[in-house]
């Protein structure tokens, strides 16, 4: 397989202004004919050849402006046809044949469950005709869709409806016109049975638009929590980034089958129906804040990503990071903005800091790659919306705004480049964005290490900070980078204090403020505060300002201090993770020092103050309890040792539930009461309390007292909604089998016409604490209502396995990973996309002790040997193995 660099791109010879579609449906022979219109750019040699993207087509006919183009003038090459000999401006046809439902890698066309739907982005297009598949060839699209109308009442595409007919032959032919030029990935075609949820939109304009949800008529009442957000997202565009919507209709269709979350296809989303279907009884408070955030998300992408898109994949950020700040500026808005934030971090930490610390480690903006399937990274994604929320950080709300402004005038209808981002903010607020642009370049995450010192005499406070940035593949020598750290000085009464710079005017724009963004851009940064008798705690990274790894050093004390009274709700919970965090690593090396494990009073005390203290956001106080995760756990280990952090872990999670049993009992039943009467609602404090009360039972099933597993018990029996039912059985589901498993049998009989809960078994199954967690998961893999061909099923079964069953995956007989190496080798042949996100496990094998490090170098290799791999595992084993 061959590497495709950025430093390699070139614009295309000839761009396309329209293309014209047809669609003959048919399950194993759509017939597609692409007619369109193409025009040799300036500056392309007059001979330049027509290259077009193709695979796993059927070529029947080319035509160029009518005449028949014979095999002479082109090849056919793995994944291209070239033909030689155009003229500068003509029109092409193309006829192709393609199998919908022999399908399974769900890119191209597909069938998901009889309904026809299509998944372009990132290289899809070229699996339908071939065509420059690339995202700087924009154009305007003509889609005509011919097919059966009993068996597909719906026909969709891009745009609005022009044409429809049924012919004396009874199909229907119906046309679309999308009036915005578009890349090929943004293409979208629907057709299938299915029911229509409609509402509508008025804009700030007083235009109306249509909203349209689509949804297998059995889902037709689990439309409404989507609608409701997709309307927010309407709104909220317009007023917090004056972005109004362009058609006058809005399309979402949800499929059961579907490789990632949804698809922004314009004016006809398509989406994973795990983002858009939820009642209370079937879906949780983080299902329905999912959607949300998705649909919103994909909204957001008219603007980010549709009406400005990427000259080339290596730009993806473009689009994403910023959709996906977006998205979070959109959740902060709407839920509670400490909890939103929380999550976000928590989200990185979990899934960007490894993989920054790992073999596949990229920038932000990648220069190279083999397969970009591979690069929908939570780099690009998380890190890249962490880029722009330390732009906004650095230059203020206002000039954010401007340059967002001046981006959107200047570049739509246009594919370009982070540059070209950068420059619009540097522009519109004269300012050098140039150091900053790094964090596109460089991969890894910062270390910033914090000394302080404080002079009572003088009244100094001196704030040293060292950043480091270990080398990673490809890049072993780094510049430092622009780093904003948002400061506070907490006194001793817990009120922050004025912060006066060293030889600094009164009036700086910052002098004195209470909070201050502190920009760090050499490797070595001090700041001296001045007039602080007293020596003040530092809070440090407030809101999480930066994505680096901040040692402050703190004492115990300092952080019981900060846990207690900072007044950024962020850097309270931080307190107690690095708390939390500290505890267990103390009590690893406690185990590897065969030392009897104690949990300090100290923590136990500053825990118990927490959950005692009833003016305090329960939904802070679930988050500030929740010890951090055994992939983040591990991620803060150099050698991970995985016996060591799940038995520290599980001692802390017991030692609380059996030492605090009477509160948190109290504490549960007095959320139980609140909450008892009262309809589902998804609403900030309700879900606060929801959240608050599982966890409490979830400490208590720690510790495995009765009172703890009675109350688990009722509540999976008597919840009425998801999130409590799912509370009640993650506690069961870790306790033996007479408990267990006829909780899981009453759940599958309830709920087996419920894909979406179907998939909640699997995972809470396959995440369970249990001995034998594989034979168990082996089990399950044959069990009728398992499929390799669901992307949803896979990840709730085996991924979830891999990636959240630490005791189960590394056991160290290994035959976990064998059992990975196989499930990515056989879906492998099915779906690539899948497949090679399977791999993320094994990525961190060198940091496992050596017997674990060679069985999985083994795993690896193993299938490296494998014949023929597609591009996308090939890639992920090579570079993990490299
Ligand atoms: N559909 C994916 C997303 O919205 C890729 N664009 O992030
Ligand atoms: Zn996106």
């Amino acid at each position: 397989p061959k590497t495709i660099l950025l430093a390699e791109y070139a614009p295309p010879a000839y761009q396309v202004s329209t293309i014209d579609l047809e669609f003959r449906l048919d399950p194993h022979a759509t017939r597609v004919t692409a007619t369109s219109r193409f025009d040799r750019m300036a500056g392309a040699a007059a001979d330049a050849p027509l290259v077009l993207d193709g695979a796993g087509l059927r070529l029947v006919s080319i035509m160029i402006d009518g005449a028949p183009v014979g095999p002479d003038r082109y090849d056919q090459q793995e994944e291209r046809l070239v033909i030689r000999g155009v003229p500068a401006g003509f029109v092409l046809t193309v006829i192709t044949e393609i199998d919908p439902a022999g399908n399974t890698a769900l890119e191209g066309l597909y069938q998901s469950n009889g309904i026809f739907c299509t998944q372009c982005e990132a290289e899809g297009f070229r699996k339908i005709t071939y065509f420059p598949d690339r995202p700087d060839v924009m154009a305007r699209y003509r889609t005509t869709i011919i097919g059966d109308p009993v068996v597909l009442p719906v026909m969709l595409s891009n745009g609005n409806p022009v044409a429809d007919e049924t012919g004396p032959d009874g199909l229907r032919r119906i046309v679309w016109e999308d009036p915005f030029p578009k890349p090929s990935y943004l293409f979208a075609l629907v057709a299938g049975d299915l029911a229509l949820h409609e509402d509508s939109f008025t804009t700030i304009s007083g235009r109306s638009v249509a909203l349209r949800l689509y949804v297998e008529p059995r889902n037709a009442d689990k439309c409404a929590h989507a609608m409701a957000s997709l309307k927010k997202a309407l709104a909220w565009d317009e007023t917090a980034y004056g972005r109004e919507y362009d058609l006058d209709i809005y399309m979402i269709v949800a499929v059961d089958d579907f490789n990632m979350g949804a698809m922004e296809n314009k004016g006809l989303n398509v989406f994973n129906s795990k983002y858009i279907l939820a009642r209370p009884d079937t879906a949780t408070d983080a299902d329905y804040a999912g959607i949300e955030a998705v649909v919103a998300h994909e909204y957001f992408h008219n603007w980010t990503g549709n009406r400005i898109t990427c000259r080339d994949w290596f730009q993806l950020s473009l689009k994403e990071g910023l959709t996906v700040f977006r998205e979070q500026q959109f959740v902060a808005d709407h839920q509670s903005a400490a909890v939103s934030r929380i999550h976000d971090v928590r989200v990185l930490r979990a899934a960007q800091f490894p993989e920054d610390a790992g073999p596949t480690a990229h920038p932000v903006r990648p220069d190279s790659y083999i397969e970009i399937s591979n690069f929908y990274t939570s780099t690009v994604y998380n890190k890249g919306a962490e880029v722009i929320r330390m732009l906004h950080t650095l230059i203020g709300e206002d000039a954010y705004r401007r340059g967002m402004d001046l981006y959107f005038q200047r570049h739509d209808g246009q594919a370009v480049t982070c540059e070209d981002f950068i420059r619009a903010h540097a522009d519109a607020n004269d300012l050098d964005l140039g150091d900053f642009f790094r964090w596109y370049v460089q991969a890894g995450t910062p270390e910033v290490s914090v000394d302080t010192r404080h002079d009572p005499d003088a009244g100094t406070f001196d704030v040293t900070f060292t950043q480091t940035l270990a080398p990673t593949p490809g890049q072993p020598v780094k510049q430092p980078m622009v780093v904003p750290v948002r400061a506070a000085l907490i006194g001793p009464d817990g009120a922050p204090l004025p912060m006066m710079l060293a030889n600094e005017p009164a009036d700086a724009p910052q002098a004195g403020a209470l909070e201050r963004v502190l920009v760090l851009s050499d490797r070595v940064t001090r700041f001296t505060f001045m007039q602080l008798p007293e020596r003040p705690v530092p809070s440090l990274l407030r809101g999480f300002s930066a994505p680096v790894k901040l040692d402050t050093r703190a004492e115990d004390a300092d952080l019981a201090f900060l846990m207690g009274h900072d007044d950024d709700p962020f850097n309270r919970w931080e307190a107690a993770q690095t708390y939390a965090i500290r505890v267990i690593h103390r009590l690893i090396a406690d185990i590897g020092a065969g030392r009897p494990l104690v949990l300090p009073l100290e923590f136990r005390e500053a825990f118990t103050r927490t959950i005692t203290d009833d003016a305090l956001d329960p939904a802070l106080v679930a988050e500030a309890l929740t010890l951090p995760g055994e992939s983040y756990l591990a991620e803060t280990m150099s050698r991970i040792d995985v016996e060591g952090i799940t038995t520290a872990r599980q001692f802390v999670r017991r030692e609380i539930g059996r030492s605090l049993e009477p509160q948190l009992i109290a504490l549960f039943d007095r959320l139980e009461a609140a909450e008892a009467g009262q309809p589902y609602a998804f609403e900030t404090a309700a879900v606060g309390r929801r959240s608050l009360a599982n966890l409490c039972l979830a400490y208590l099933g720690a510790a495995g007292g009765a009172a703890g597993l009675e109350r688990a018990e009722r509540r999976f029996a008597t919840a009425t909604n998801m999130t409590d039912a799912l509370g009640g059985l993650l506690v069961l589901a870790d306790q033996p089998g007479e408990l267990s498993q006829p909780a899981f049998d009453a759940f599958y009989d309830r709920w087996k016409d419920e894909p979406l809960v179907v998939d909640k078994w699997f995972m809470v199954q396959a995440t369970a604490s249990r001995p034998d967690a594989l034979d168990h998961v082996l089990t399950l893999m044959e069990h009728p209502a398992f499929s390799m061909r669901n992307p949803n099923r896979v990840r709730s079964l085996i991924g979830a396995f891999a990636a959240s069953n630490p005791q189960g995956f590394h056991a160290a007989d290994g035959r976990g990973y064998e059992f990975l190496a196989d499930q990515i080798v056989a879906l492998d042949a099915m779906n690539p996309q899948i497949a090679a996100r399977l791999v993320g496990p094994f990525k961190r094998w060198r940091r496992y002790d050596d017997r674990r490090q060679g069985m999985m170098r083994a795993a690896l290799e193993r299938i490296m040997s494998r014949k023929s791999l597609s591009r996308d595992v090939y890639e992920m084993v090579t570079k993990s193995l490299a």
